[in-house]
C-alpha cells in the first residue's frame, strides 16, 4: 500500500515532468547555494523563505491569456522587511511586478513621479518623495550588501513550484533554523502543459470550454519530503469570515504546518488570526500609530514561535 507522501510524490513527479523546465535553473541554484553558505555555515543566521504575490495559470503555451491569483505582494514585502530587522536572511520568492521590500512608501510609478530633470545632465528627486526614495535605496542596498536578501522572481504556477522545490532542497541542511512563510496566493487549478494549445486561442467560435486540473497539494510534500525539519507557516485567505477559522484549522490538521495565518480579504491589513495547536491568537495593527502595520506584530510572534521550535528541536 502507498503512503500519503508517496502518493503526493507521484502527483508531483508527473506535474514536474510535464512542466516547461525553468530557463535559469543553474543560475538560481548557484545564487541559492552561495546565499545559504554565506548565511548559515559561516554566520549561523536563521533563513526564511518568504513567498509573495499570486501565481498565474497560462491558457496557451505561447501565453497571451492567463488566469491570475489575487495578491499585491504587500504582505510578503512588509514581512520580509520585518524578518531582516529581526536578524534573518530572507529568500524572497515573489511574483514579478508585485510590491517589493523597502518600496512600500514609494508611489505606484516611482520613475515617473519621484524624479525631475533640472537640465540635460542632472537628475533630482522631488522633495516630496526624497525621504522615501533615500530610505528605499539605502535599506535595500544594505540588506543585499549584508547578504540578508536574495530576490527570486516567478510568474507562473510552473515556475513557482519548481523554484520552491529548489529552495527547499537547498535549505535542507539548515534544518530547524530554516522557515517557510508562504504568503503567496497559489493557484489551485491549472491547465496541464501537455493539454494546452500552443498558439493563441482563437475567438469567434462561441463559448470557450477549458478543463482545469487540480494543482498537487504543495504543503503536503513540503512538510513530508522537501523540508520536514523546517518551521512552516502557511496562509489561508477567505472572503467569507464565517468559514475562515474553520478552514485554517482544517489546513493546520491536514498539512501539519506549525501555524496557519488566517486572513479575510477586506480586513487583511488590519488583523490576522494565527491558528496553531496552542490556540488562536488575533494579531492587529496598532491603530493608534498611523505608520503601524499588522506585519510588525505578526513577525514578532512568528519569530518567537520559531525560537521555541529551534530550542525544542535541539533538546
Ligand atoms: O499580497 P497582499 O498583501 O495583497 O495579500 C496577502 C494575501 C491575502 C495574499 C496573504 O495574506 C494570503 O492569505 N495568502 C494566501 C492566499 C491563499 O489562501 O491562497
Amino acid at each position: 500500500m502507498s503512503s500519503i507522501s508517496e502518493l503526493g510524490e507521484d502527483e508531483f513527479n508527473s506535474f514536474f515532468e510535464s512542466s516547461p523546465p525553468l530557463k535559469n535553473k543553474e543560475e538560481i541554484v548557484h545564487k541559492l547555494n552561495s546565499f545559504i553558505e554565506l548565511n548559515s555555515s559561516s554566520r549561523g543566521r536563521r533563513i526564511v523563505c518568504v513567498t509573495s504575490g499570486g501565481t498565474t495559470v497560462p491558457l496557451e503555451q505561447r501565453c497571451v491569456r492567463y488566469i491570475d491569483n489575487f495578491s499585491s505582494g504587500n504582505r510578503g514585502a512588509a514581512s520580509t522587511e520585518n524578518f531582516v530587522k529581526a536578524g534573518y536572511a530572507v529568500v524572497f520568492l515573489y511574483r514579478s511586478g508585485t510590491c517589493q521590500p523597502y518600496c512600500r512608501s514609494l508611489p505606484d510609478d516611482p520613475f515617473l513621479e519621484c524624479f525631475q530633470f533640472p537640465d540635460n545632465t542632472n537628475i533630482q528627486v522631488n522633495t516630496s518623495h526624497a525621504e522615501a526614495v533615500k530610505m528605499a535605496v539605502m535599506d535595500q542596498q544594505a540588506a543585499v550588501a549584508e547578504a540578508r536578501l536574495l530576490k527570486l522572481p516567478f510568474t507562473t504556477i510552473y515556475e513557482y513550484l519548481q523554484m520552491l522545490r529548489l529552495i527547499a532542497t537547498a535549505l535542507k541542511d539548515v534544518g530547524p533554523c530554516s522557515m517557510f512563510y508562504l504568503a503567496a496566493a497559489v493557484s489551485d487549478f491549472y491547465v496541464p502543459w501537455n493539454s494546452m494549445t500552443e498558439h493563441k486561442i482563437e475567438s469567434g467560435s462561441g463559448p470557450l470550454d477549458i478543463r482545469l486540473a487540480q494543482v498537487p497539494k504543495m504543503l503536503s510534500i513540503l512538510r513530508t519530503t522537501w523540508a520536514p525539519k523546517a518551521f512552516c507557516i502557511s496562509f489561508k485567505l477567505e472572503t467569507d469570515s464565517k468559514i475562515l477559522i474553520e478552514k485554517a484549522a482544517k489546513a493546520l490538521r491536514k498539512y501539519k504546518v506549525h501555524a496557519v495565518v488566517a486572513n479575510e480579504l477586506s480586513t487583511r491589513k488590519e488583523e490576522v488570526v494565527v491558528v496553531s495547536s496552542s490556540g488562536n491568537v488575533v494579531v492587529r495593527r496598532d491603530s493608534d500609530k498611523p505608520e503601524s502595520i499588522v506585519e510588525d506584530n505578526l513577525i514578532r510572534l512568528i519569530v518567537d514561535r520559531h525560537s521555541t521550535y529551534i530550542k525544542e528541536s535541539h533538546s
